[in-house]
């Protein structure tokens, strides 16, 4: 079956063909470059719904999206939903880390916990929405390293690592990424939904 992957962010979209690609290689992918719908959900499911609808009556066909995000436990949460947007409109990736380890310049470990959400909605061209959610834990780091990835993955380290030999996700392969990410929990959540596809 195929199925519109309804992101206009690049990497998401690697990220979402090789973690289906390993799990149901016999879905076809389709990118998506019709309208950008306004995101202006208070919760990451929200916003999922807002693109996959979006997507999904502009194609006619099943549509997947992903709205993400980090959430720092001394700050309530936040980026959260506002992750992208972090320092301003711009997007800015690298102005978003450089913001928020400003932010956290006063907080030592192990007070800088962290955890990435990836919500997943499929909604079906005919009717029937879904929403199934990943998280992956960890803390932040004082500064950032590594070239993988995107986003704040350069001062995310994932918990579960070896002492002494933690990394970043920016120095992660993408390969080890996909296989244990929130967007890779929330697409092994996904699956028993995509029987209908
Ligand atoms: P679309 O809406 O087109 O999907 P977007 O990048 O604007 O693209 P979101 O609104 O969901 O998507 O914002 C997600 C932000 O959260 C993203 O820009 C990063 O700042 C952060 N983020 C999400 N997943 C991440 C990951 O795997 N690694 C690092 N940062 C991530």
């Amino acid at each position: 079956g195929q199925v519109v992957l309804a992101t206009h962010n690049p990497h998401k979209v690697e990220e979402f063909r090789a973690i289906v690609a390993a799990v149901r290689p016999d879905l076809e992918v389709i990118g998506y470059d019709g309208p950008e719908p306004v995101e202006d959900g208070v919760t990451f499911a929200q916003n999922a719904l807002i693109k996959a609808r979006a997507a999904a009556a502009h194609t006619g066909l099943p549509a997947l999206a992903d709205d993400s995000g980090l959430c720092v436990d001394v700050l309530g949460g936040s980026p959260g939903v506002f992750s992208a947007y972090w320092a301003g409109h711009a997007k800015d990736a690298a102005a978003n880390v450089t913001l928020l380890l400003d932010q956290l310049s006063d907080v030592a470990d192990p007070h800088r916990t962290a955890h990435f959400v990836s919500t997943i909605a499929l909604v079906m061209p005919g009717g029937g929405e879904d929403t199934v959610e990943g998280r992956w834990s960890g803390r932040l780091a004082g500064a950032a390293s590594g070239e993988g990835g995107f986003g704040y993955d350069p001062i995310f380290i994932p918990d579960g690592q070896e002492p002494g030999a933690e990394r970043t996700v920016g120095e992660w392969s993408a390969a080890e990424k996909n296989a244990l990410s929130h967007r890779a929990r929330a697409f092994a959540a996904l699956v028993p939904l995509l029987e209908r596809i």
